[in-house]
Parts: structure tokens; sequence; C-alpha cells
């Protein structure tokens, strides 16, 4: 009797956890996060319906009873624009949702009946509420920011300067390279160089296709635009040499303001973020936009490595057990997606499949340390093509893809051959991949999205929750 009686404590302790899930739906700009989140709520609100979910377990057995958006716990945070991303997408010619611009907060609660003996006898349904935030990506890169001081972030931004980032940053660079960091800061200066330094990032990000720009705040100041807190940039050739140097500097020196600037950054704006929203995970699925990168090249692709390794830096993985799961959450269960998977035929998947896992090959062997299971999978969560074939050479048949472009042109065509591997030089010399963007495909609003293995990942990321 005394053996039983904490383990029911146990099981009752784990099954009331087990009511609540909070996802961690983590990418960069442009990777997918707000289609996969329209997507999501879409799908769970047609499951049982017209939704095709046969990889989702609890779909497959019959057990879903429905979904609803309830009210999230925070009222004063905005609502995730579901219905506005489903009007987009239902409109005439079709859209994409509009690009996030700040935060938003979504839950769900998903109805079930339980497969497990105990509950089944007591015919009780069970309940799942789901909690997710949507966010813009640009913001997300600045919680790597937490770890750092002001001089090693000089160091890591000094590190990222290619040839081609150079280029974007000249107006910057020039002005800065004159500048001494020992006299005295002029407000006017800083101010200006703060603004050449924010659009060598907004050139890097939009022109070069770069992901790993930092601050996040300077693509989208929100509420900031202006602000002195966002009045500050990396000073470039420095090192730890510097260290002793700078300490004894005065307050009002440039590099003494430059460093309040940067400490009080960290402090109010992505201290308070990291706080607010990313602790306290669940699960974790992390998007990644493979094919714009490898459409960009070599330099942009390296770049997607590098940032995506050191922001999952930032969260906390562990292996389940109650004493965490109570005091101490954290992830014990992640997806990394290769997103848009619509955008290649559907034989090349495996490889998209094989190249995420490549790409994030550093971070998921932390994870394997960890023990936390991780699973790759290709997926689209709106899928805005379709899958054809065509007679080609020797009554070869050629996989091709069948959609529209974002100019409204009816097109059949074929991207190329996704590598398997990191790309080598060969590759990157053949220039063999070249993706066009599409337009979503027709959609009536009451209807389900049509998406590629969003039943998969949703059933790695929730099926055991739903048991
Ligand atoms: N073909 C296709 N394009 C997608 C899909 N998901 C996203 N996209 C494209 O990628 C863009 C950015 O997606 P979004 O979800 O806004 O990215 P976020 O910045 O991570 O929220 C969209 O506007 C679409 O053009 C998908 O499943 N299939
Ligand atoms: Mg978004």
């Amino acid at each position: 009797m005394a053996l039983t009686l904490p383990q029911n404590l146990n099981d009752l302790l784990e099954r009331t956890l087990d009511r609540q899930v909070r996802l961690a739906v983590t990418g960069l700009s442009q990777a997918g996060k707000t289609a996969f989140l329209t997507s999501l709520v879409n799908q769970l609100r047609h499951a049982g319906l017209d939704a095709r979910l046969d990889l989702l377990t609890p779909v497959r057995e019959g057990r879903i009873l429905g979904a609803q958006r309830i009210n999230q716990p925070d009222l004063s945070i905005p609502r995730f624009p579901y219905d506005e991303g489903i009007a987009a997408l239902s409109s005439a010619p079709p859209r994409w949702p509009e690009a996030t611009r700040g935060i938003s907060e979504l839950r769900l609660s998903i109805r079930y009946r339980s497969r497990t003996r105990s509950r089944h006898l007591l015919g009780e349904q069970a309940q799942l509420t789901l909690d997710l935030i949507d966010y813009p990506g640009e913001w997300l890169l600045d919680l790597p920011l937490l770890k750092l001081d002001y001089l090693q972030w000089c160091e890591r931004m000094a590190e990222l300067m290619t040839e081609r980032r150079k280029h974007y940053a000249a107006p910057f660079l020039d002005a800065v390279a004159v500048l001494d960091p020992t006299m005295d800061a002029d407000e006017q200066q800083l101010a200006e160089l703060a603004a050449r330094y924010a659009g060598s990032l907004h050139k890097a990000r939009n022109e070069g296709g770069y992901t790993y720009v930092q601050p996040g705040r300077f693509l989208l100041p929100g509420e900031l635009a202006g602000a002195p807190v966002l009045q500050f940039f990396p000073l470039p050739d420095l090192g730890d040499a510097d260290r002793e140097r700078f300490a004894a500097l005065p307050a009002q020196s440039i590099y003494k303001t430059l460093e309040a600037r940067f400490e009080h950054y960290k402090r109010t704006v992505v201290g308070p973020f990291y706080r607010d929203y990313f602790r306290r995970f669940d699960r974790q699925i992390v998007l990644v936009d493979v094919l714009s990168a490898l459409n960009a090249g070599p330099d942009v692709f390296g770049d997607l490595r590098l940032a995506l390794s050191t922001l999952m830096q930032s969260f906390d993985y562990g292996r389940r057990s109650l004493v965490n799961r109570l005091f101490n959450p954290r992830i014990d269960r992640l997806a990394i997606a290769a997103t848009k998977a619509d955008h290649v035929t559907p034989e090349q998947h495996p490889r998209l499949l094989s190249l995420v896992e490549a790409l994030l090959a550093e971070p998921i062997k932390d994870l394997r340390y960890a023990d936390v299971p991780v699973r790759a999978f290709s997926l689209a969560a709106i899928r805005a093509t379709e899958a054809r074939t065509v007679a080609g050479n020797a009554d070869q048949q050629q996989p091709v893809l069948k959609g529209t472009t974002q100019d409204g042109e009816d097109v059949l065509l074929f991207p190329g051959d996704v590598p398997e591997q990191l790309p080598d030089a060969d590759f990157w010399q053949r220039q063999g991949f070249t993706f066009t963007s599409f337009r979503p495909a027709p959609f009536t609003a009451s209807s389900a999205l049509p998406h590629i293995r969003m039943d998969a990942a949703l059933d790695w990321l929730l099926g055991d929750k739903l048991r």
C-alpha cells in the first residue's frame, strides 16, 4: 500500500501536467512560422472532418472530438490573426498571410476520447490545452545576445563580415573606421552611425538573403523606433586585448556609451522578451527554409547554419521527469522541419530531409547528448503546388510541379535536385537549383488547408499527449 500511493500521486500529477502543452514554433524570419500556425489551427479544427490527417494517430483512431480557440492567458497580448490569415488565403487571387510585425498569442483546446483504459471506463472526455505564440523571426536572433558582453558581440559581428557583407555595410564601415572609441560621445554622431548600421542590416537581409542579423529590433523596431536604446552598433577590429585598455575609459567615452546601450538593450528589450515568451516550453518545432538558402548561395547557406546553431543554444532541453516538469519545464522532444517542401517534386523530399539534418548536425549532437528525442521532417504547412509527371527524355517520366507564380502565371516546372548533404563547391558551381515562389492554391474559407506531412509532425509533437 505504502508503495502504491506515491505511484498514484505520480500518475495523477503526470496526467494533470499532460493536459497542457506549450509548443515553441521556432524559426527565423520567412521560415514559415505564421503559415505553420495558421495551418495547425485549421487542421485541428477540421480534424475528423475534411482534414487529411491520417498520420496523426488520435485522428486515425477517430478519437478527436474537435478543437476550439479559447481565451488566451494574457489578455493584453494581441490574438494570433488566424481569421485574417484564412481571409487572405481565401481571397481572389489567394494571398499568403501578412508578415508578422509583433507578438501574438493563441490557445487551443483539443477535445478527445482517451484510449487509456482507466479513463475510458469512466467515459472521460479528455482535453488538451495547446499554447502557442507568434512573433517576428527577426527578434528571435536577439536571444543569443543575452550570453554576450559588448566586446564579445563586436568580435562575433566581425567574424560574420564576409566580402559580400562588407559590401552591404560599406557606408557604415567607412564612417566607423575614422571613429576613435576613446573620445567623448556625440549623440548626433552615434545616432547617424546607428542609422547606417541598421541600413547595412536591412541590405544584408533584403538584398543578400542573410539571416544572421543582429540586433533584430533594428530591422523591426516596433514602438522603439528612434529611441536611444537602439542607437548603438558594434565597433569593428576590437578584440580581447582592448578589454583592459578600455575598462578605464570615462563613462562619456564612445566605447563606454555603446557598451552601456548594448547592456541596456539586453536588459530592457531582449531580457523581457525571453522571460515573457521563451521560457517554459514543453515541445519545440524548428522550422527552416532550407530551399531559400540553397537558392541564395554558399555564403547565405553557411550563415543560416551558424544562425540556427547559435539560436538553439537559447532554449532549455532535457529529459522529462516529474520534478523538472513541475518546477523547471524543459523541451523534452523536438521536431526540425524543412518547410515549403511543395517547392520541390516529391522524390526530392528524402533529400530535403537529410539536408536539413546535415544543416543542424551540431545542435542535433547536443540534443542526443541531453537524451532529447529529435525527428526531422520535410513539410509544407500550406501546399501551393501539385505534383505531376510529364514525358521526359528516353521514355522517362519527369516529375514536375504545377502551380501559379506570385505574378499569376501558371507554370509546370522542375526546380532541380536538392543536395543530400551540405552542398560542396561543385554544387554551387553548377548553380543546380532555382525555385520560384508560388501563390497559394485557391481555397474556400470553410475547408481544410492542403498540406504535406503536417499530420506526421503533429503526431510527433502531440500524439503522446492525446492518448
Ligand atoms: N509554397 C509554400 N510557401 C510557403 C509555405 N509556408 C510559407 N511559405 C512562403 O513563405 C513566406 C513566409 O512565410 P511566413 O509563414 O510568413 O514566415 P514567418 O516569417 O516565419 O512567419 C510566405 O509568405 C509564403 O510565401 C508553404 O507551406 N508552401
Ligand atoms: Mg510570421
